[in-house]
This record gives structure tokens, sequence and C-alpha cells, in this order.
């Protein structure tokens, strides 16, 4: 009923949604009017850089046509929106998606190779998008991709980084940083829009409102203005566009002309410095909090731009503030968005008004919040006392959250003292701290986890006392998904093709059950050969992209093997490199006409490790110091390789991910909430070697325990294989002793840096059991390699995984989201 005052239909309106040409010659004029309005250039002077920034700027004046139409059209029909708050968008590159999107790829290569580019290299000239670490960043923008694609009315909030995630060089064998000044160049994928600016709060004091039970006055001298910028979200085969809104902050206020004129040039500029810094640098951690200030600060402004931008947006409706849950659903991405709840009760108290009661039932209907780790060292807290500082009225708010819940608590469960401690929002530590997991878990409607074994064992840990307290049904489960658009039809056209040609259409890239077709077509040998050689295409382009960055050439006809993550110890690159020591040490054991039977190997790392990740940084190293010794071992050859890619990124997956024989997924059991590349993989025709943790469980369940290759120790025998090695000191078995005596004996170089790593297991409780697994994960090796000779056996598990694979769409994912938590509908748009 309430809907968008809207303008008439003009002729102007109409003339500016008729889609754009699609034909050669207009995107040719669109191209050149770029090249030489836009970038002050001719054909003659075209070079490759520019021949992309002008076909970027010409694809994207139609996404911006259909963003427009989209955007006014869900305003118009009043539907209901779904926010994604994230702190991190792992993007990777817009112009292939999106010319894939608009089904114009082939227009635009024609156009292209007439002045003599080819579209790849045209392609590699963009830089990727890297606002985020690792999977929960990517996690968000396979999320907003299937959001478009499925016309669901929704948006990602994040913010506009001027450093995204750092560039990692080798050098020496080490990881170094350099800064990602990705916006040094001209950006075409985002909008600028000062005219959507907020004000944004820190520090001061609090006025009570006289007569007010709830209501502050917020008085303080340190404003901030968050800038929008908008990205868009090509939606394939529909004519919806998405859209991801970063914020980048700014003073609020001008140049200080006063101190100028005193003859304080620093001073003058001084305050818009300190107010960039808020936005200019991703923090580079995954898995780990860091609690710096810079960082609650960053994530406030954040929070505080995004509510009021919602807010705003809903008022415009004309609607009652209590019909906000109506037309609004907001996601938690982890906690670091958290304080978008006090966020939206300060607005809804001190700025509208309402009554505590009427503002909480509004926020805990909008708000839902996923969890994405069960490591301590994850979970953020914030000191009473620095939140108070910089925050005064949000700690408030807090104060009075955990109130008004330990009394509930309290009346459903007296003299439980032990439980109103243990559940309280405030850890009675020193200083206390503030448990964002808490307040976020207190102030949502639903709780989710991102696998099945994750939801549950979250029920039984960080959760459980909540459960108790809230009921189980407020934790639900909800597995991660990946995006078929980039993680298949855009990374691996060979592959993709085939599929194509099976179920008969492109359908199934924007629903994915229907690769099931495949299943059929297992017995059929032409086809299968071809199965083989596109994945045989992709090991090439691989061992090229190897060759050229890393100067290691590698031969396609080897296994490959893959781990590309970050670098993390729970992840166990450790365990993984240990192994390939001690199978160097078989190889060398060996007469030559025995390692010529061994099945040749490449085995390959890639993952950043965070800055200030000492034992990463040097498990990256030993990894390094074992590739240069076996490369360079003329008796070894091409039976083993081991190759570290560097500056692992979106596009660095896109080669990497179609290519691989077999990923390691390998966490101890219990540690990865889901991991999403296990899932990539797998829909690129790989198998999984893994342990039983995270959606590997789930992946076998659907392809069949015939597609996996398990091995390790179960989650629940975590707790007493810990407990055990705390006291006692674990026998390594003969596989990975003679992994240390050669490391020991300085094989791979000075000892003495490697050490610490070795120490990690023997002497310092061996955390993540690779003690424990080696002798298993050995085994599930050799079981490998039996069944990578039986090629026939391996291209029947390749095929059979492919089709198999529909439940780890992230389409899947979002509509169960969708109908499960948001409770909004796809909304085709139509004119
Ligand atoms: C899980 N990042 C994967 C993925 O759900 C899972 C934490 C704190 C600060 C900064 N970044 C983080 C994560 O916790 C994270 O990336 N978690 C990952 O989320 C998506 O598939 O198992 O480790």
């Amino acid at each position: 009923q309430a809907k968008t005052p809207t303008r008439e239909d003009t002729e102007f309106r109409a003339y500016s949604h008729s889609e754009i040409a699609r034909d050669a010659a207009t995107i040719k004029n669109s191209v050149v009017m770029h090249l030489t309005a836009t970038f002050l250039r001719t054909p003659a002077s075209i070079d490759s850089t520019h021949a992309y920034l002008a076909s970027a700027f010409s694809v994207r004046d139609r996404l911006l046509q259909r963003w427009n139409l989209t955007n006014e059209f869900h305003d118009r029909i009043g539907a209901k929106r779904v926010y994604y708050m994230s702190l991190e968008f792992l993007v990777g590159r817009t112009f292939d998606n999106a010319l894939l999107a608009l089904q114009l790829r082939d227009e635009y290569a024609g156009v292209l190779g007439d002045v003599g580019f080819r579209l790849e290299d045209v392609i590699d000239e963009e830089r990727d998008a890297a606002l985020g670490n690792g999977g929960l960043g990517r996690l968000a923008a396979c999320y907003v991709d299937s959001l478009a694609c499925m016309n669901y009315p929704g948006w990602g909030y994040g913010l506009r980084y001027r450093y995204g995630m750092f560039q990692q060089q080798i050098i020496n064998g080490y990881q170094v940083e350099a800064p990602d000044c990705w916006l040094d160049t001209p950006n075409p994928w985002e909008f600028p829009r000062p005219d959507v600016t907020y004000p944004v709060k820190f520090y001061g004091r609090l006025e009570h409102v006289p007569g007010s039970a709830h209501r502050y006055r917020w008085v303080s001298d340190v404003v901030y203005d968050a800038m929008a910028f908008d990205m868009p979200v090509p939606g394939y085969g529909t004519t919806n566009v998405g859209n991801i809104r970063l914020w980048s902050c700014k003073t609020n206020g001008l140049f200080d002309l006063n101190k100028f004129n005193a003859g304080d040039y620093a001073g003058a500029t001084g305050g818009q410095v300190a107010a960039q810094i808020l936005t200019d640098v991703l923090y580079p951690n995954d898995n780990t909090n860091e609690g710096k200030e810079l960082r609650l600060r960053q994530e406030y402004l954040f929070c505080s731009a995004t509510l009021q931008d919602i807010v705003a947006r809903f008022k415009r409706t004309g609607r009652p503030l209590s019909e906000l849950p109506d037309m609004a659903a907001i996601q938690l991405n982890d906690t670091h968005p958290t304080l978008g709840i006090p966020e939206l009760m300060r607005i809804l108290l001190d700025d509208e008004g309402l009554e505590w009661d009427e503002a909480w039932d509004i926020t805990t209907r909008t708000f839902a919040f996923t969890n994405h780790t069960v490591l301590p060292e994850a979970m953020e807290k914030w000191p009473v006392p620095m939140m108070d500082r910089i925050l005064p009225r949000h700690m408030g708010i807090i104060y009075d959250i955990n109130l008004f819940f330990l009394q509930r608590v309290e009346k459903q469960f007296p003299d439980d003292r032990g439980l109103l401690r243990d559940i309280s929002i405030i850890e009675e530590s020193s200083p206390q701290q503030v448990r964002m997991a808490f307040l976020a878990c207190v102030g949502s409607h639903r709780v989710n986890g991102v696998a099945a074994i994750h939801s549950d064992i979250i029920k039984q840990s960080i959760f459980k006392d909540f459960v108790r307290v809230m009921g189980e049904d407020k934790f639900v489960n909800k597995t991660n998904g990946v995006a078929p658009r980039r993680w298949m039809n855009e990374c691996n056209p060979a592959m993709s093709e085939l599929i194509t040609e099976v179920v008969g259409d492109r359908s199934w890239i924007n629903d994915l059950s229907k690769v099931r077709a495949l299943e059929a077509r297992v017995d059929d040998e032409a086809f299968r050969r071809r199965w083989w050689a596109a994945k045989q295409a992709n090991k090439r382009r691989l061992a090229d992209y190897i060759l050229a960055t890393t100067g290691i050439r590698v031969s396609p006809d080897a296994l490959f093997d893959v781990q590309a993550k970050r670098i993390h110890e729970y992840k166990r690159q450790l365990m993984n490199i240990l192994s390939v020591i001690y199978r160097y040490h078989r190889l060398k054991e060996m007469a030559p006409a025995e390692r010529a039977r061994e099945l040749p190997r490449v085995v390959v790392f890639a993952g950043k490790a965070a800055a200030g990740y000492w034992v990463a940084k040097q498990v990256i190293k030993l990894i390094n110091a074992v590739a240069e010794v076996v490369n360079a071992d003329d008796e070894i050859g091409d039976v083993l390789k081991v190759v570290f890619v560097p500056d692992y990124s979106v596009t660095a997956a896109e080669h990497i991910v179609p290519a691989s024989d077999i990923s390691q997924h390998i966490s101890t059991a219990g540690t990865e909430a889901s991991g999403t590349s296990n899932m990539k993989f797998v829909l690129n025709g790989g198998i999984i070697l893994g342990t039983v943790d995270g959606a590997n469980i789930e992946i076998g369940e659907e392809v069949g325990e015939e597609q996996i290759f398990f091995f390790g120790c179960l989650a629940h025998e975590v707790a007493d294989f810990r407990h055990y090695l705390r006291f006692h000191q674990p026998k390594p078995d003969p596989a990975l002793q003679t992994a240390f005596d050669m490391i020991q004996r300085g094989t791979f170089g000075d000892a003495h840096i490697f050490q610490p790593l070795i120490d990690s297991i023997l002497r310092g409780g061996d955390v993540y059991l690779l003690s424990v697994d080696f002798p298993s994960y050995i085994e599930a090796h050799k079981a490998v390699e039996e069944a990578y000779r039986h090629r026939d056996d391996w291209v029947t598990k390749s095929i059979l995984s492919v089709a198999r694979m529909a439940k780890f769409s992230s389409d899947r994912a979002i509509q169960e989201y969708a109908e499960e938590i948001w409770n909004i509908e796809p909304v085709p748009v139509v004119e």
C-alpha cells in the first residue's frame, strides 16, 4: 500500500530506461567516446590500460542504467530489502564478470580485436578489489552476487578502504608486505555519491533529556563525515543490478583556513588526515581479533553511517518506525558490525524519541547474526573503558541491554549466579570487556553457523547458555555456498562449455541443480576424454601462471596437489610441508628405476599470513626453503615439484582452482567453521583430501564417499587428545620423525630458524594435533595416488562430484537466508 511517491512517467524517464543498444557499432562508439572524452586519448594513442578503462566505462554505463532501474523499481513497489553488513567484501575483478552477466563478452572481444587487443590481455589490466582477508570477505561477495542474480532486493554495506589486502612478495623465502594502492588508477566500478554523506560522532559527553527515561543528547566536537561510494553488482541473466555501498571517511567541515592563515599548514589539514585514517586500511587479520582502538572507531563509523542510511531510506516511505522490520532485514557478517545494534537503539531512542521497549522490539526483529569461527583468538572483546571513552552513549545502551537481559535470565533461573556471570555481555575481567558475540546474540532474532557441524558446535560451546535461556529455535544452520558465475562459468570456460552442452543451455549458471545431468554422461567415453582434456588445459594454464610468477617449470602431466588459503596454524600448512619433506626423503632413498615409477606430483601452496603472525610467516619460509632444495635436485626432476605461488588473491584463485587434481582442506577437526574453497575446487572437478571438518562433511555426503579422501581424528576426539598432549610429549611416528630429522640436519638451510615450528609440536602441546593425524594423513596420500593411477575411475569421481554439488551454490544458501531469516521475496524488475 504505502508506496514511495513516484514521478509521472515522462518521456525522459522512458528514454533513460530504454536499454542502450547492444550492437557492435554502438559498443565501439561508446568505447571510443570514453577513450577520448573520459581519458583524453585517441584511437592512435590507445594502450591496453586505456583499452581496459574505456571498455570498462562503456560496460559501466549499461550497468548504471540497470542499477537505477532496479532501485527505482524496488522503491516504487515498497519491497522489503536485506542489508548485508560486512567489514569485508573480497570482490576481485568486475570487468569479465560484468561482460558475462550482460552477455556481451563476444561483442566486446570483437570490438577490442578490431583495435588490436586480445580481451584476455585487457581483462588482465584490472586490479582486484581486495577489500577482505579470506573466507568471510569472499562469502560476502558471493552472497551479493546471488542476491542480484536471484532478484532479491538487497544491498551490501561495507567500508571503502584506500589500501586493501596487502600485496605479498616473497623475498629470500620470506613474506614481505607491500601496500595495495588499488585506487591509484581510476576505478570504473565505483560511483561516488557526495550527496549521501552522514556525520558520525566520537567521544564527548552525555546530557540526559529531562522528563524522559532513556533519552540522551550526545555532545561531541569530534564529528567525521562518512561518504558513500556505490559498487554495482551485475546480475547474470537478469536486468537486476545489486549494490555494495562503501563508506569513505573525511572531516566534517572544511580545510581550517584560520590555522592556514596563521601559518599552521600541517594543522590546517591535520583534521582531514585524522579522519581519513579511519578508512585508510583493511586490518589484515583472518580469524584473529586485533583489538586496536582504530579498529573500534572503524567499526563504529561503518555502523553509524549504515544505520543512518537505512533509517533515512525507511523514513522516505512515510511508514511508522514500528514497521522497520517489515521493510529491512539486517544481517551481521560476524561480530564486526555488531555496534549496529546499539546504534539503531540510539537513533530510535535519542533521535526519534521512542520508548525503550518499542525500540528494542524493532531492533531485535531487524537484526540477525552469523558466526564464522570458534577460535578463541578471533572473538571480539572491547575494554569497557575504551568503549566508554570513544562511544559513551553506546556504552550506556549496552549496559541497559545487559541489565534487562540479565533481569530476564534471573527470573528464569533464580539463584544461578554462575549463569549470570557466564552469560553477561560484560565480562568481569580487569578491565571489564564487552563480549561482542554475546551482544550480537542478544540483539538478534536469529543466530547461525556456516556449516552443519559448526552450527552444532556453537550451540554446545560459546552459545550453550543462550540456548538454555533463549531456546533452541533461535540457533540455525546456513551452510555456506559459492557463486557459480565466478567460480565455474568465469574461471573455467572449458568445463563450463561441456556442462552447457550436456544441459542444453546456460540455465545451469543460475540453477545449479541442472548440473545433475552430467551423471547420465559419466560412461560416455568421448565425453570423458573431453572432460579430462578440459582439466589438462586448465593445468597447462596454471603451469604458465606458475612459470610467470615464480620462474618454476612444472609438468601438466603430474598430479596437481593444491593447498590455497590463508596461512594459519589451524589450517595446518605445516603438516602438508612436513609430508612433502617425508616424500622427498623417500624419493631420495629409492633406486632411480623405482623412482621413475613414482607418480609425478606438483605440490602448490598459496596464501597470505597476517603481517604480525610470526609462526605463519615461518611456515611460508619453510615451504620456500623446501621448494628451493627439491626443485633444484636433478635426481628428483618432475617426480616432485614444490611451488609457493605468491600474492594469493581472488584472481590468482581463478587460475589455481580449476587446475587442481586434489586440493587439501586439512584443518584440525572442529576448527574450520565451513571453508568455501573446498566447494570451489570440487565444483571444478577436483577431489578433496581433507579432514572430517566444516563443509567437507556435507560435501562428502553429497558427492558420495568414493569421491572424497577423508583422514584424521574426529571433532569429538579433539578435547581428549589435547588434554593428553598438554601433559605428555607426543611420540612422532617414524615418518614425522624423518621430516624433523631432515630439517634439523640442515637440509633446507639454517635448522635453527625452523626449530620453533618443530617445538610447537614437540614442546608446545601440539594444539592442532599434527602428531596425531600425521600417520593417517600419509595413508590418505597413498590412497590418492593409487586412485589417480586409475585414470578411468578418477574421471568418474570428477564428473560425479561436479554433478552432485548443487547444494553448494550460494544461490541455495541465499534462498535459505531469504526464506528462513530475512523474510524477503524475489522481485524481478519489470518496467
Ligand atoms: C572461516 N575472519 C571459514 C568462512 O563463513 C568460513 C575474523 C576476525 C577478524 C577478521 N576476519 C575474520 C574469519 O573469521 C573468517 O574468515 N572465517 C571464515 O569464514 C565463511 O568458510 O571456515 O574460517
